[in-house]
C-alpha cells in the first residue's frame, strides 16, 4: 500500500471510528465494564492507524545527546514519588523521593529527610497525585513544585533549583487531601487542596462516630512559602479536584458526594452535586476579623463556608463531577462530568454578580458539551480548544469551547473536532504549558490507567501507558507509548526555558542547614575535618570525601552505641555523587557535590563493619571504602 493509500485509509477510518454508530458502540461495551472496553479489532485498526500518521505527525524522537523541549513533572501514584520526564522524548530523566522511603538517595533514612518529613518521618509510604509548579503571573516561575499524598493527607513542596522535597506538612481536620493546585494570580502566595473524605469536626472519638451530620469535608489553604495551613473552609459535600483562576480571585473545587454517603449506592444517588467556588478576598478577611473556630487542638483557622455562607457559592452540576480546570484564557473553569458525559462551563466572569446575588448558580453555566462516556480531566491549547479524557471510551476528545458555548444556547453546530483513541482508560491529561497563560498547543500527554496488550507481558501487573500525542495540527495524531510504573496520576508539561536547575549544592543549603548548625555546636569544620564526637551513648562521626576516598578511614564506636556519619562531598565536578551505606545496617545515602548529608543508626554489630560508597564515582569506587570497628565491651 503506498503512503497515499494508506493516508486516505486513515482518513476514512477516522471518519467511521468518529461517527455516532463507533461511540454507541464503545457505550454498550462500557456499561458492561471498564475493562472490557478495548475490542482487540480496534487495537488492531488502530495500530495500524498511530502508525500511519505518525510519518506525518511532529516527531517525539529526540536523538542521543540532545535536549527535551519540555520537563515533564508526573507524579508516581502510590509510588508516592515525582518522577521527572523529558517530552517529547518521554525519557524518565530524575525520580524524586517524596512520600516513598528510597534506597539509592536514602530519602526517608537520612536525618535531614526526617528532619523534613517533621511529624510523618515514621510513615514510609504515600499516594501522590497531583503536582503542579508554582506561577508568577499565571506563568510558572521555576520555584516550586508541591504535590499531595492522598493516602497520609500531606502536602509537599520540591524546591526546583536542587529537585529535592525541602517541606512536608501534614494536614489537619481533613483525610486523604486529593485535588491540588497553586494560586496562579499574581503569584503562587497559595496552595490549594481538597481534604476528599468525610470526617466528624472534631474527630476525637468521643461522640458518636456513626452520626453522619457530624462528618465535614475542608478546603485547605496553604501559605506556599512557609508551608503552614493559612486557613481552611468548611463545605456542604466533600471534595475532588480543585483549580484556581487567573484573576486571584477563586479557587473552583469538585464535589461527588454532596449526599454525603457513606457507600457507593449512597454516593450515586443524586442527579446532581455541584462545584463549590471559593472568594479568596472574603475568606482572607474572615480570617482578619476572627470569624472562624479551630478544631482537634491545632490552631488553624476553620471558616464555614457551608450554604448560606458569603465564603462560597455552590453550582449544581451534573452528578459526580471529578476533574476541575482552567482554561488558560482566564474565562472558563470546566467540571469534567464522570458519571455524566458532559462538561459544565462555569463563566469565570460571572462570578462577581453570583457572589452579590444578582444571579442564580446555574446562570453561570455557559456550555455543558456532550463529549463521550466517562470524561474526568479537561486540558487545553491557546487556539480554544479543549481535550478531555473519556474513561469509558478511551478516548480524547477536542472540541472547540466557543462552539460548545454557542450549542448550549441553542445553536446547530458541532463543537467536537475528533476523537482520537488511547490505549486504555485515560485519567489526567496535560497539555504543553497547557494550564498556564503559555499554552502552546504543542504537546498533549495522556495518561494511560491500562496497557492490556500495547507491551510485552510482564506478568498479571502491567505497566500503564503515557501516550504522547501530537496536537500542533488540525488532527491530533498519537506519536508515543511510553510505560510507567504505577501510577502517574497526573503529570505537568513545563518548558525547559522556565527550569533552571543548580549544578552543584550551594554550601548553605536549608535542607542541610540544621547538620552544619551541629557541626559548628560540634567545633567541627566540615569542609576540611574528619573528626569524631563522643557524646554519651551518641557518636558523631564527621567525614569528607573526594573521589576516591573518605576523609576517614577507620574510626571506633561501641557497641550500641548510636552512630551518627556525617558526610560532606567536597567534590566540585558537576555529577559526582558519592554514597555511604553502613553493610548489614539498612542505611545507605547519596552526597552530592557540595553537599553535607547524614545517617543514625545502632551500631548492633561487633567486630568489623565496612562502610562503602554506592554512587559510581571514579574508576576506583570499588575501592572507596572503610571500617567501623564495634567494640564488644
Ligand atoms: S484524580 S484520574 Cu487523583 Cu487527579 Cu483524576
Ligand atoms: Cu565515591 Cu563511589
Amino acid at each position: 500500500m503506498s503512503n497515499e493509500e494508506q493516508k486516505s485509509l486513515n482518513t476514512k477510518n477516522e471518519v467511521e471510528l468518529d461517527n455516532e454508530g463507533r461511540r454507541k458502540f464503545f457505550g454498550k461495551t462500557a456499561l458492561i465494564g471498564a475493562g472490557v472496553v478495548a475490542a482487540p479489532m480496534t487495537a488492531a485498526m488502530f495500530a495500524a492507524t498511530a502508525k500511519a500518521k505518525s510519518s506525518e505527525a511532529a516527531s517525539s524522537v529526540v536523538h542521543p545527546g540532545e535536549l527535551d523541549e519540555y520537563y515533564g513533572f508526573w507524579s508516581g501514584g502510590h509510588s508516592g514519588e515525582v518522577r521527572i520526564m523529558g517530552i517529547p522524548s518521554m525519557r524518565e530523566l530524575m525520580r524524586i523521593p517524596v512520600f516513598n522511603t528510597d534506597s539509592a538517595t536514602g530519602w526517608g533514612l537520612t536525618d535531614e529527610s526526617k528532619r523534613i518529613k517533621g511529624e510523618s518521618a515514621d510513615i514510609m509510604m504515600g499516594d501522590s497525585h497531583h503536582p503542579h509548579m508554582s506561577m508568577t503571573d499565571g506563568r510558572y516561575n521555576g520555584k516550586y513544585v508541591f504535590i499531595n499524598d492522598k493516602a497520609n493527607s500531606r502536602v509537599a513542596r520540591i524546591r526546583c533549583n536542587v529537585m529535592k522535597v525541602d517541606k512536608m506538612i501534614t494536614i489537619p481536620n481533613v483525610q486523604a487531601v486529593h485535588g491540588l493546585r497553586v494560586q496562579k494570580v499574581p503569584q503562587t502566595k497559595y496552595v490549594i487542596c481538597n481534604g476528599e473524605f468525610e470526617i466528624p469536626m472534631n474527630n476525637d472519638g468521643k461522640d458518636s462516630m456513626k452520626d453522619v451530620s457530624t462528618y465535614r469535608s475542608l478546603f485547605s489553604v496553604i501559605d506556599a512559602e512557609k508551608m503552614e495551613v493559612a486557613f481552611q473552609v468548611i463545605v456542604d459535600g466533600n471534595l475532588d479536584n480543585t483549580d484556581a483562576d487567573y484573576d486571584g480571585k477563586y479557587f473552583a473545587s469538585t464535589c461527588y458526594n454532596s449526599e454525603m454517603g457513606m457507600n457507593l449506592g449512597e454516593m450515586i444517588t443524586s442527579e446532581r452535586d455541584h462545584v463549590v467556588v471559593f472568594n479568596l478576598a472574603r475568606c482572607e478577611a474572615a480570617v482578619k476579623a476572627g470569624k472562624f473556630k479551630t478544631h482537634n487542638g491545632n490552631k488553624v483557622p476553620v471558616l464555614d463556608g457551608r450554604k448560606g455562607s458569603k465564603l462560597t457559592r455552590y453550582i449544581p452540576v451534573p452528578k459526580s463531577p471529578h476533574g476541575m480546570n482552567t482554561s488558560p484564557d482566564g474565562k472558563y473553569f470546566m467540571a469534567n462530568g464522570k458519571l455524566s458525559p458532559t462538561v459544565s462551563i462555569i463563566a469565570i466572569d460571572k462570578l462577581d454578580a453570583l457572589f452579590n446575588d444578582e444571579i442564580k448558580p446555574r446562570d453561570t453555566i455557559v456550555g455543558e458539551p456532550e463529549l463521550g462516556l466517562g470524561p474526568l480531566h479537561t486540558a487545553f491549547d491557546q487556539k480554544g480548544f479543549a481535550y478531555t479524557t473519556l474513561f469509558l471510551d478511551s478516548q480524547i476528545a477536542k472540541w472547540n469551547i466557543e462552539e460548545a458555548i454557542q450549542a448550549y444556547q441553542g445553536k446547530k453546530v458541532n463543537y467536537i473536532r475528533q476523537k482520537l483513541d488511547v490505549h486504555y482508560q485515560p485519567g489526567h491529561n496535560s497539555t504543553s504549558s497547557g494550564e498556564t497563560r503559555d499554552a502552546d498547543g504543542k504537546w498533549l500527554v495522556s495518561l494511560c490507567k491500562f496497557s492490556k496488550d500495547r507491551f510485552l507481558p510482564v506478568g498479571p501487573l502491567k505497566p500503564e501507558n503515557d501516550q504522547l500525542i501530537d496536537i500542533s495540527g488540525d488532527t491530533m495524531k498519537l506519536v508515543h507509548d511510553g510505560p510507567t510504573f504505577a501510577e502517574p496520576h497526573d503529570g505537568t508539561i513545563i518548558h525547559r526555558s522556565k527550569v533552571k536547575p543548580d549544578k552543584v549544592w550551594s554550601r548553605d543549603d536549608s535542607i542541610f542547614a540544621e547538620t552544619l548548625a551541629q557541626a559548628k555546636r560540634d567545633g567541627v569544620d566540615t569542609m576540611s575535618e574528619n573528626k569524631v564526637i563522643r557524646d554519651g551513648n551518641k557518636v558523631r562521626v564527621y567525614m569528607t570525601s573526594v573521589a576516591p576516598t573518605y576523609g576517614m578511614e577507620s574510626f571506633n564506636v561501641k557497641l550500641g552505641n548510636e552512630v551518627t556519619v556525617i558526610v560532606t562531598n567536597l567534590d566540585q565536578v558537576e555529577d559526582v555523587t558519592h554514597g555511604f551505606c553502613m553493610t548489614n545496617h539498612g542505611v545507605q545515602m547519596e552526597i552530592g557535590p557540595q553537599a553535607t548529608a547524614s545517617i543514625t543508626f545502632t551500631a548492633n554489630k561487633p567486630g568489623v563493619q565496612w562502610y562503602y560508597c554506592n554512587w559510581f564515582c571514579h574508576a576506583l569506587h570499588m575501592e572507596m571504602r572503610g571500617r567501623m570497628f564495634v567494640e564488644a565491651s
